[in-house]
């Protein structure tokens, strides 16, 4: 046992001490109460308040900093793979859109875009992916998805001059929903522009004819149904980043 000194204290001691507790936690009060209608009178800024913004930017920095974007999403077997699989969002689904007359729009430049029909596509070079797919909702399904991989089809129709750029910009037939897609992922190599699911055609709900698969991101940029992609410097519109969410949604 290690001695110690008793040390009487006196009841005026006791009073101080007390009143100095009481006097820090009501100057903390304040400060939180300040601070929180200090955040809540700052102006926002794409969906989010503009403080809040800015961390959110910061994080993406880091993500995009220290992920590299060779480093590869866990595959598993196709027998791993669910049947069942899950439905989730269906913006820029509407029911009047013809399967039978649609085709990739490749807005190359302005006033120069480049028509690709789907046998086209399946003509290229195939890849089978088998990876967890992640919703920010929180749920996640190792499915099995097989399409051609974007750096394959930039390679193919000689885009050297689009991938240059920053970003690419993916719209859905009826502009609906949108995603902006930072180029070192576009040209990941598990990034597919993708037409099946179980081996087999993808189903109408899931994007038919053609939808991105882009394991490094979250769901919500795998965008279902492409009508266009288009390819710039400056960060394109995206569904759920003006809603506040973060714009590169990196895993
Ligand atoms: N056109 C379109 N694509 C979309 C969405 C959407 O609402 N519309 N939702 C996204 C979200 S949030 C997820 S999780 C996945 C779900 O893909 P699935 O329906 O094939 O499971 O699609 C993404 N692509
Ligand atoms: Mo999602």
């Amino acid at each position: 046992m290690i001695p110690y000194k008793e040390h009487e204290i006196s009841s005026k001691e006791i009073r101080n001490r007390t009143l100095i507790s009481f006097l820090v936690f009501v100057l903390l009060l304040v400060l939180a109460i300040t601070l929180w209608k200090w955040l809540n009178h700052q102006p926002q800024e794409q969906g989010a308040l503009k403080p809040l913004r800015k961390v959110l930017n910061y994080n993406e920095d880091v993500f995009n900093n220290f992920l590299s974007n060779n480093h590869l999403a866990k595959t598993f077997p196709v027998s791993s793979a669910v049947k069942k699989v899950r439905v989730n969002g269906n913006i820029g689904m509407s029911k009047d859109f013809d399967p039978t007359t649609w085709k990739l729009k490749v807005i190359k430049n302005p006033g120069d875009t480049l028509i690709v029909t789907i046998d086209e596509i399946k003509s290229l070079p195939k890849t089978d992916l088998v990876f967890d797919f992640k919703c920010i909702e929180g749920w996640s399904q190792v499915t099995h998805w097989a399409g051609v991989t974007f750096a394959d089809f930039a390679k193919k129709y000689g885009l050297s001059e689009q991938i240059q750029k920053k970003y690419a910009g993916l719209i859905t037939p009826d502009k609906r929903y949108y995603v902006g897609i930072d180029m070192p992922s576009m040209l990941h190599p598990q990034t597919l522009l993708c037409y099946e699911m179980n081996g087999k055609p993808l189903p109408m709900n899931q994007g038919y004819p053609l939808r991105l698969i882009i394991p490094v991101k979250y769901g919500i940029k795998h965008l279902k149904r492409i009508a266009s992609i288009s390819f710039s410097n400056e960060r394109p519109p995206d569904y759920w980043y003006e809603r506040g969410y973060d714009y590169y949604s990196g895993l």
